[in-house]
Order: structure tokens, then sequence, then C-alpha cells
């Protein structure tokens, strides 16, 4: 099928979740991911909250080129997501992700709730997880990579703190590659979120969900995938029954980086433990606890930070390709 064509079919199946095409407009899309799609090139959307508030500059910004390089070299098109003056854009030119990577976090956080706020008062917004799923979808793109993606809280039993990424996974048509969600939350509850949610979820050659620093959560995963060409085919089946919901597809630690994993844990425990005790709750919980972890381990948690990111986009892009030659 002729990549217009498939496109005018899957619009069809999930208007309502890939929007209208007044609310398509309403994104702007660079001129190489435009045409990248119209050419039914592999593209890969990218979140930016993950550069704003996930690590400090300048390895954001080092580390925010490296994974569009990474996508490049595994035969894919690069698309970060952001809001920039009230504009949401999907693919960033170099610039504009310098200026964001140094404003760091007086970017504001932007998840589906702070759009309307954002885009109406002209603001920069770094989109997370479920903001920039929502975007890259209106865009026409269905891979997405990331490091880690947001959860059930612990103690959501009382918070109810459940990130917003969970519910967009629920109603995006989108797969969302990753390495797990970190054990800062509450991962028997975040999968069972995801089930009620209808997301598929699949580990990437493991039995288990992985727990972003160590390869196993103790949560086995629903499903088993050998291959980006498995990984694609849950994709697409998606797709052609226009379920609309997401795919989560978690991607265990590399072995030669899982060492340093049980000094990041150590920290991990001290961090909740401050949080609780200073009382951060909300928003701000995920960024504190993201970034003392990097101060009580000297960066350990930092650099394997980077190399998840990395590995991931290697993955999802060798995913993204597989389903552009499934899809056509
Ligand atoms: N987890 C990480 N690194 C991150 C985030 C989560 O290991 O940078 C970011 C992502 O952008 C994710 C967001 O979508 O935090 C979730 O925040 P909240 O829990 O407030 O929904
Ligand atoms: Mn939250």
């Amino acid at each position: 099928m002729d990549p217009s064509a498939w496109k005018r079919r899957i619009s069809n199946l999930s208007t309502q979740l890939l929007g209208t095409p007044q609310s398509q407009q309403a994104v702007h899309v660079s001129e190489e991911v435009q045409q990248a799609l119209q050419r039914g090139q592999a593209v890969v959307a990218l979140e930016s909250t993950i550069v704003t508030h996930g690590m400090p500059y300048p390895q954001n910004l080092e580390t925010a080129r490296e994974v569009e390089a990474v996508v490049r070299q595994s035969g894919a098109v690069p698309a970060t997501v952001a809001v920039l003056q009230g504009e949401p854009c999907v693919g960033l030119t170099g610039s504009q992700l310098e200026d964001l990577a140094s404003k760091g976090t007086s970017v504001r956080k932007t998840s589906r709730r702070d759009l309307p706020f954002v885009i109406s008062r002209q603001m920069d917004g770094s989109t997370t997880v479920s903001a920039t799923m929502l975007l890259a979808a209106r865009a026409g793109i269905y891979v997405f990579v990331t490091g880690g993606i947001g959860g059930v809280h612990r103690g959501a039993e009382t918070s109810m703190d459940i990130s917003a990424d969970l519910v967009d996974l629920g109603r995006t048509p989108m797969a969302v590659v990753c390495a797990g969600a970190k054990s800062i939350l509450d991962i028997p509850r975040t999968l069972e979120f995801l089930e009620t949610q209808g997301v598929c979820v699949a580990a990437y050659q493991s039995d288990d969900f992985p727990a972003f620093f160590t390869p196993s959560s103790g949560c086995r995963a629903p499903c088993r995938i050998e291959d980006p060409q498995q990984a694609a085919g849950l994709v697409a089946s998606s797709l052609q029954l226009g379920l609309g919901s997401g795919i989560l597809i978690g991607v265990p630690i590399p072995a030669e980086h899982a060492a340093e994993g049980s000094h990041i844990e150590e920290a991990t425990q001290q961090a909740l433990q401050e949080a609780d005790a200073k009382n951060i709750q909300g928003h701000a919980i995920t960024p504190f606890l993201l970034h003392r972890v990097q101060q009580l381990t000297g960066g350990a948690s930092l650099a394997a930070n980077i190399h998840l990111i990395k590995h991931n986009a290697v993955i999802g892009s060798q995913i993204a390709c597989s389903l552009r030659s499934q899809l056509h």
C-alpha cells in the first residue's frame, strides 16, 4: 500500500485519537519530519522533559544531540517534541534544542493537562511522555523513544499520584520504547494500571518488565518479544484493529551497565525517604528524586541514564524501520 493510502486508512480508523485535520494543523511539524513522513520513512519521536528536567546542562544538550544522531545512524528520522513560545512543535532545529537545554528547569514541565495554559500564554514547555505522545500522534508518528516513563507513585493509594503518562498510553496509538519504570515508582501497581488502560506491555528479550537501572522489576511482563520485527508486529496489529491504545516496550538495561545498578538502587531508597521527610509531592517529586539520586551517586546514575537512552534509541529506531516495511 502506498504511504498516503496507508495514512488515510489509519486516520480513518482512529480519527478521534490522532485528532481532526484542524487539530493536526495546530501542531507545527518540521520540514525534515514532514518530508520523512510523506516519503514513508521511519520517524522516531523524542520527549523534551528529559532534556530540561531529567539531566543537568550541558550533559542534557550533548545527550539530546547524541540520541538524535543514534536515531539517524539507525536509519530513522528523529522528531523531538516541545512547545516553543506557545507553538506545539514536532521536530526541533539544533538551536531550538540548545535553547531548551540551556534554560533547563525554568522551562515549564508540560504534560497533557498543562498544554492549554502553555499554548495560550505563548510559553515554552518541555513535553513529558504524556504530551509528547499526544503531539507526535497528531503528526502521524507511531514510535517514541525515551528513558523511563512516569507511573503509579509509591503511596498512590492515599496521594492518588498516578502519572498522566499511563492514561495517555491507554488512549494514544503509539509504541513507547523505554527502559521500564524507575524503582522510585510502585511498579506492580503501574503494571496493574496499564492493564486497566488497555496498554499492551511487552519486555524486549526478557520475561520480566525492566526497572530502569535493573534489568528486572521482579514483575513478569505480560508479553515477551524477541526482536524489532515482533515489536513492530504488535504496533501493526494494534493499528490495523484501530485499537487506539498504546504499546509499551520495556528494554532491559544492557548487562555491561547493570553492575552499578544496586548502588543506584540504594541511593534511590535514600532519596525516597528524603522526599517523604520534605513532603515533596505532585509534579515536583519525579524531578526531585532524579536530581537527588544523581547527587548521591556522584554522577553514576546520570552516566547509566545516558547509556540507556541511547540503547533504547537503537532498538526504537529498528522497530520504526521494521514497522515501515510491515505497513508499506
Ligand atoms: N522518569 C525518568 N526520567 C524522566 C521522567 C520520568 O526516569 O525524565 C519524566 C518524563 O518526561 C515523564 C515524566 O513523562 O517525568 C513523568 O512525570 P510525572 O510523574 O509528573 O507524570
Ligand atoms: Mn504525578
